[in-house]
């Protein structure tokens, strides 16, 4: 037993350059945990509250009247415990009244708090002694939406690679994102090309003609190197979801259309990762959906989701999905972000472990990931706050391999 005997928060930078929330805590076996909450742009509406109404600094003025003095003198080991304290001080179903960003600032550092304190890394901590895998790493490309103005209204254009070892697979990421980036600057000599919120290429083209591009690299790629690779996109559909329709920059498509359009896409661009097709609240029609491409791709449900086991029962019940995009500051706790992974395996949904489009140099996300068994983790191909999960990876694969 080792017990907590301060706790802090503070607000730090995010890779937006807004406030977000570090929380820091500390044993009396002298072990420290840091970690730092990310924040969506394109969050789903049944995600928990990531701040209370007054914002993040009363997510601070309550971390230091209720929260520190309720978990100081709680043992480090008792994650469960300590994460229904949370819970118990907010009083709602949805962390409205302290933040999830705090929330799961706060459960993040006492996990990492107590993987110090007897001495393993935190993926062994979460893991304890199962086989370890790691995760195939899943990479933006080119991007739009919420997470880049003037950019393709489907919001992410990714990569899969799955070579032998998740380094192999990082690298060629990076390189693949390098050479998209090549070819557009050639398409558009006249244009200075810059990146979104997740380092994704930003371009005045449409859906269509950015997955052309991402395909045909994909494809020299494929014809040098003896690796699986293939193209994936988060299409965040309840981003351009309005009155009953899918508005794209060039089209309105009807629910039906929008599926007819995604089905083709499927098969037109061997894609093998569908993320958000529709809006998320169409269960129905995401297991229309699933039905049509689910022997061919992994239908993702993110926003549909929100990492919450009540919704993702719901899809299980309806098969609305085959796979599901988990991100800890979407429930705001490690013990509902553990029990939904576990409803997920159980129901042999494929796990996405994810980051979110505003990000900082903490690394748990890769830890996490590989901790509870992650198939996929999604976190961008460039940047130092998405090289810092991409680096942990690889760190941890050479730990293992000793
Ligand atoms: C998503 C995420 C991460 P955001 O939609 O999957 O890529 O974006 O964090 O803005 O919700
Ligand atoms: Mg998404």
């Amino acid at each position: 037993m080792s017990i907590i005997d301060a706790a802090f928060a503070r607000k730090v930078l995010d890779s937006r350059g807004n406030p977000t929330v570090e929380v820091e805590i500390h044993t009396d076996n002298n072990a420290v945990g840091i970690a730092i909450a990310p924040s969506g742009a394109s969050k789903g509406s049944h995600e928990v509250r990531d701040y209370p109404p007054k914002g993040i600094d009363e997510s601070l003025k309550i971390f230091k009247e209720k929260v520190a003095p309720e978990i100081i003198g709680q043992d480090i080991y008792n994650q469960k415990y300590i994460d229904q304290i949370l819970h118990t001080i907010d009083g709602s179903t949805n962390f409205a009244n302290i933040g999830g960003n705090l929330a799961i600032a706060t459960s993040i550092s006492v996990a990492k708090a107590a993987a110090n304190d007897i001495g393993l890394p935190l993926h062994r901590y979460l893991g304890g002694h199962v086989s370890i895998r790691m995760p195939v790493p899943v990479a933006n490309v080119i991007g739009g939406g919420k997470h880049a103005i003037n950019g393709t209204t489907i919001q992410e254009f990714l990569v899969i690679s799955h070579a032998k070892k998740v380094s192999e697979s990082v690298f060629m990421n990076a390189d693949i994102h390098r050479q998209v980036g090549k070819k557009l600057k050639e398409k558009f000599p006249n244009m200075s090309i810059g990146v979104g919120d997740e380092r994704a290429w930003v371009v005045p083209l449409n859906d269509e003609e950015a997955l052309k591009i991402l395909k045909s690299v994909i494809d020299d790629f494929r014809s040098r190197y003896d690796i699986d690779i293939y193209p994936g996109i988060d299409v965040a559909a309840s981003s351009f979801f309005s009155n009953g329709k899918y508005v794209y920059k060039e089209k309105e498509l009807e629910k039906d259309e929008q599926i007819e359009f995604l089905v083709n896409l499927v098969d037109e661009y061997e894609i093998k990762y569908l993320e958000d097709p529709l809006e998320e609240n169409d269960f129905e029609g995401f297991s229309k959906l699933t039905r049509l491409v689910g022997s061919k791709t992994l239908v993702v449900g993110d926003d549909l989701f929100v990492t919450n086991p009540e919704r993702l029962m719901k899809g299980i019940e309806s098969d609305a999905a085959n796979a599901i995009l988990l991100k800890p500051n979407q429930i705001g706790t490690l013990t509902d972000f553990i029990k939904t992974t576990k409803l997920a395996k159980e129901a042999a949904y494929t796990t996405v472990v994810s980051h979110r489009s505003g990000e900082s140099e903490d690394n748990a996300l890769a830890e996490i990931a590989v901790g509870v068994g992650g198939e996929y983790i999604k976190t961008g191909a460039i940047g130092g706050e998405r090289t810092s999960k991409l680096n942990q990876l690889i760190r941890i694969e050479e730990y293992m391999e000793d």
